[in-house]
């Protein structure tokens, strides 16, 4: 197989399951971390049980490991303290940990709370500045760059997916335009893994949705191609009220219902 061994971070979680079952072809051992529970470890698994922000725990987890999916961490809006907690010292233990352990790829889970704050009718790339709609938005910024500085520094290699909506499917109209597909998702961190040269990617992760607000253009080197498109849900949101509404936050900025939290410091 490709690799000796990846580490799955946030195993335990939405995507973690679903990455836990689509993953093995890639690696001999997939070794699976979590603070939860993640059950009894199958054929070519590991469990390694441990807090992110516990930074002898995750020096010994990356022990060994070749490639990093890292899944792991708070994701929705929180309190600050929390989210530095698991986010922010969390992916700081990994970066040092996994450059101690001579890790070389990491694709890391960022997500469109990143840059919550710009307008539904703003077309966004690579080099659009972030603008964070939460304190979870910020940790995600904090990641991208922690990122950035390991691969100018050491020349560890990330990509960095602005994930948009990944559900099996959109739970409202703002995720007809953010939709990424579980089958999009697993392409998309294929891609990630073996594109022979990443350096430090941003690439927004969402399916071939009929209404963009993000180019990935700038991430073409990954050879990405989604299969998958939220029209096939059109029928569930057959509202035809203006979108963005004028009145309603949650449908004027791309960050949606993350617009309604604030600051709880
Ligand atoms: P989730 O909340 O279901 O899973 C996250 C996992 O991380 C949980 O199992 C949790 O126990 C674990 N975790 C939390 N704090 C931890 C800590 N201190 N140490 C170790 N583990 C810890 O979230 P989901 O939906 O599976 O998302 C996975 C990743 O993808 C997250 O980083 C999230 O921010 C990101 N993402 C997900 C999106 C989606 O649409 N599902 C959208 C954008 C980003
Ligand atoms: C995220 O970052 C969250 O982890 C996920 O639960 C969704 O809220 C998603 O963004 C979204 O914006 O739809």
């Amino acid at each position: 197989k490709p690799f000796k061994r990846i580490l799955l971070t946030g195993a335990a979680g939405g995507l973690g399951k679903v990455l836990r079952e689509r993953i093995k072809p890639w690696a001999d051992v997939v070794r699976l971390s979590d603070v939860a529970d993640m059950g009894e470890a199958g054929p070519g698994e590991e469990i390694v049980q441990c807090d992110l922000a516990d930074k002898e725990a995750v020096l010994k987890l990356l022990e060994g490991v070749d490639a990093v999916l890292h899944f792991g961490g708070i994701s929705t809006e929180k309190p600050f303290e929390p989210i530095m907690q698991a986010n922010i010292l969390g992916v700081a233990n990994l970066y040092e940990a996994l450059h101690k352990a001579g890790t070389k790829r990491v694709i890391f889970a960022s997500s469109n709370h990143a840059i919550g704050y710009h307008h539904v009718n703003t077309v966004l790339d690579a080099n659009s500045p972030t603008r964070p709609d939460s304190y979870y938005g910020l940790s995600k910024v904090f990641g991208e760059q922690i990122a950035r500085y390991y691969f100018d520094r050491f020349g560890v290699e990330t990509v960095c997916v602005r994930i948009g909506s990944s559900f099996p499917e959109p739970a409202n109209k703002r995720m007809m335009s953010t939709w990424f597909s579980y089958d999009d998702l697993v392409e998309l961190l294929r891609c990630s893994l073996f594109a022979p040269r990443v350096g430090h990617t941003i690439v927004y992760g969402m399916s071939d949705n009929d209404s963009v607000w993000w180019d990935n253009r700038l991430a073409a080197h990954l050879g990405y191609k989604p299969k998958d498109s939220s029209a096939q849900f059109a029928h569930l949101f057959p509202d035809s009220s203006e979108f963005p509404a004028k009145d309603d936050v949650t449908t004027i900025y791309q960050g949606g219902k993350f617009l309604l939290d604030g600051p709880q410091y």
